[in-house]
């Protein structure tokens, strides 16, 4: 049996510096990725192509980054019933707001996970990814508590050094 990977779609290779915290946080853990540069408008069909062929390979949830008039995570949720994760991208004179609104706002039915604008969207995508594979994944359940556990002592630690 094939292990289940995340399929990470970004609308354009511009957006690639903010969508490599996902990219980082799944490689951490240990999770398979493909990482593709496919968008909504401009490679309609080969955006159609990979969704429905990923699907079928295994691929447990789909990360769509997108920025401006972001549609890319809404038409591959069109396309799967996995579940999708849409990062909106600041990439625009409007900051990542454009696209926020239009990774969010989906009509009922058809749901995006959308996360936070930006680098930090990028990585809350990667971490929610993991946890979804991680229901049925006992040993990368356990990586995700460890990483908790280890994050939480960094901040106690830094706390403590500034209280000396
Ligand atoms: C969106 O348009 C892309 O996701 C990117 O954020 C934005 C600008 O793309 P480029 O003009 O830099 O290729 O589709």
């Amino acid at each position: 049996m094939t292990k289940p990977f995340v399929a990470i779609l970004m609308g354009s290779d511009s957006d690639l510096p903010k969508v490599q915290a996902a990219i980082d946080v799944l490689k951490k853990l240990d999770v398979p990725v493909e990482v593709k540069v496919h968008s909504a408008h401009r490679t309609p069909e080969a955006t159609h192509h990979y969704v429905t062929d990923a699907d079928k390979r295994g691929c447990a949830a789909f990360i769509a980054c997108a920025g401006m008039a972001a549609h890319l995570a809404g038409v591959v949720a069109s396309l799967t019933i996995k579940p999708v994760i849409g990062v909106p991208i600041d990439a625009g004179p409007l900051d990542g707001l454009d696209a926020l609104l239009s990774t969010v706002q989906m009509p009922g039915g058809i749901p995006v996970a959308t996360v936070a604008i930006g680098k930090a969207g990028a990585k809350n995508a990667g971490y929610l990814a993991a946890q979804i594979i991680a229901l049925g994944d006992k040993e990368l359940a356990d990586r995700l508590q460890m990483e908790r556990k280890a994050n939480t002592e960094e901040v106690l630690a830094k706390d403590a050094a500034l209280q000396q």
